[in-house]
C-alpha cells in the first residue's frame, strides 16, 4: 500500500472526518435516522459489494451469477433471520429502500389509472404513489385517507366508509410521524371483501414492531409489510418487504426483480443478519426504553410549555414526539444553530399547519435516560425561543452529548 493519501482522496477523507466530528457534538434528535452498534456495524462486508447475487423469482439458491455459494448462504441466513424476528413467512431483502420496497408492491398490484389511498404529508404519509405519480410512466389515481386530526390518527369510520365506496386497489398505512398505532384490523376487512391489498410502510416503527413495542401489522391483518431498515431498526440502510400471503408475495417478487432491482447490494445483508440477532437478544429491553424515554422527553418540553402534541394522551406510543409550530422552518433553523437536529414538516390546519419532529431512538442507544429529559428539554426550549445565543446553547448541547459514548442494548464490545 502507498504511504501517503493521495490529494484528491485526502480531501474526501477530510470532508468525512469534518462531518463525523461535527455530528458528534450534535443531539440529534431526527426521527428517521440512527446508529448501528459497532457489532452491526462491523458486519457491514464491503468485499460482498463487489459481487453480484441476482435472482429471479422469491428462491435465492436459483441464482444468475456463478461463484454465489456463500454469497447464497449469508443471504438465506439473513432472511431467515427475519423472518423469525417478524413471525412472517416470507421475507424479500433485495429493495434497496423502504421506498423501493413500496414501489415494487405498487408495481405489481396496480394497473394504470387504479386508485390508490395514501396519508397525506400533513397526515404523515411517505406519499409513494403520489411520487411515484410525478413519472409520467405511473399513472394513479390518488386520494387521501381521512384523518381525525384531534386524535392525530386515521378516521376508522370515514376510510372503512370510502373503501367501501371506492374500492382503491391498494390502501398505505403507515406515517413519517407516528405518535400512536394506526388501526389496521377494519380497514382489512373492508379490503378483504373485494381483494383490496392493505399495504403498511414500517419504515420508522420496524425496530418498535421486532421489540413487540408496536403491533405487528400482518398479525393485524395488514397483508404486505415495507419498510426501511435504519431508522427505529438500527441495522443498514436499505429496504425489506415482508409477507405471510404466498400468492403475493410470489405476485410482487418480478416487480422487486428484474424491474426495480438487479443487484441487491450484498454488503448490506450481513449487517441485517446481525441486527436481527441483536434484536432477538435485546429488542425488547431496547425499544421498551425508547417510548418511555420519548414519553418523559414528551413530558420535559411540555412543562418548559412548547405546545407538544398529545399531551392529553400521554405525547407519544412511539419513539417519535411533534411540537407544533407554525413557523417550523425558521424554528428548525435556529435548532441547528444550536446543534440541535430535528425535522421541521408540516401538520393539518386544525393542529396549527406545521411542526418540529422529534425522536429519541438514537440518544437512547447511546445513554439518554429519562432522568435527563428536563435537562435536554431546557436546551431545546431555549434554543426554540432564541432565548440565548446560539453558540452558548450548542456549548452546553456538546457536554451534555459528551456524556453519552456507551453501545447500550448490544453485546459487550471487546476491551
Ligand atoms: N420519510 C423520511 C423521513 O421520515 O424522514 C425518510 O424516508
Amino acid at each position: 500500500m502507498p504511504s501517503s493519501v493521495p490529494p484528491p482522496l485526502q480531501t474526501i477523507r477530510d470532508l468525512c472526518a469534518a462531518h463525523h466530528a461535527y455530528r458528534a457534538h450534535t443531539l440529534n434528535l431526527i426521527a428517521s435516522e440512527n446508529v448501528m452498534s459497532p457489532w452491526v456495524e462491523q458486519a457491514i462486508d464491503p468485499g460482498l459489494g463487489h459481487r453480484y447475487g441476482d435472482y429471479r423469482g422469491t428462491d435465492p439458491t436459483a441464482r444468475k451469477y456463478t461463484g454465489n455459494r456463500h454469497i447464497t448462504a449469508l443471504d438465506l441466513a439473513a432472511r431467515d433471520a427475519l423472518q423469525k424476528l417478524f413471525q412472517c413467512r416470507h421475507a424479500d431483502l433485495r429493495p434497496l429502500s423502504g421506498h423501493v420496497a413500496g414501489i415494487a408492491v405498487l408495481m405489481a398490484c396496480c394497473q394504470p389509472g387504479d386508485l390508490v389511498l395514501e396519508l397525506d404529508g400533513p397526515g404523515g404519509g411517505h406519499r409513494l404513489a403520489r411520487k411515484l405519480n410525478e413519472a409520467p410512466l405511473c399513472p394513479l389515481k390518488v386520494e387521501s385517507i381521512p384523518l381525525d386530526p384531534a386524535a392525530y390518527n386515521i378516521d376508522v369510520d370515514r376510510t372503512v366508509a370510502l373503501i367501501r365506496e371506492r374500492r382503491p386497489r391498494v390502501v398505505i398505512l403507515g406515517s413519517s410521524l407516528f405518535l400512536f398505532a394506526h388501526p389496521i384490523r377494519p380497514l382489512a376487512d373492508a379490503l378483504n371483501a373485494y381483494g383490496g391489498i392493505l399495504q403498511f410502510d414500517a419504515s420508522h416503527v420496524l425496530g418498535l414492531i421486532a421489540g413487540g413495542a408496536y403491533p405487528n401489522p400482518l398479525k393485524e391483518g395488514a397483508h404486505v409489510i415495507t419498510s426501511s431498515t435504519h431508522k427505529t431498526f438500527a441495522g443498514p440502510q436499505g429496504g425489506v418487504l415482508l409477507a405471510d400471503d404466498t400468492a403475493l408475495f410470489h405476485r410482487i417478487a418480478p416487480a422487486i426483480y428484474p424491474a426495480i432491482v438487479t443487484n441487491h447490494h450484498l454488503h448490506r445483508l450481513p449487517a441485517l443478519a446481525a441486527v436481527a440477532a441483536e434484536w432477538q437478544a435485546f429488542g425488547r429491553e431496547h425499544v421498551a426504553a425508547v417510548v418511555a424515554n420519548a414519553r418523559a422527553l414528551g413530558a420535559a418540553l411540555a412543562a418548559e410549555d412548547l405546545p407538544v402534541i398529545g399531551a392529553k394522551v400521554g405525547y407519544t406510543d412511539t419513539h417519535t414526539i411533534l411540537i407544533a409550530s407554525p413557523e417550523a422552518a425558521a424554528v428548525g433553523d435556529r435548532l441547528e444553530a444550536a446543534d440541535i437536529l430535528a425535522t421541521p414538516v408540516g401538520l393539518p390546519a386544525e393542529l396549527g399547519g406545521g411542526c418540529l419532529r422529534f425522536g429519541v431512538q438514537e440518544i437512547t442507544r447511546r445513554g439518554f435516560t429519562a432522568a435527563e429529559a428536563p435537562a435536554v428539554a431546557r436546551l431545546v426550549a431555549a434554543a426554540w425561543r432564541g432565548e440565548r445565543p446560539a453558540a452558548e446553547i450548542s456549548t452546553q448541547v456538546g457536554a451534555l452529548v459528551a456524556r453519552w459514548q456507551d453501545w447500550r442494548f448490544t453485546w459487550p464490545l471487546p476491551a
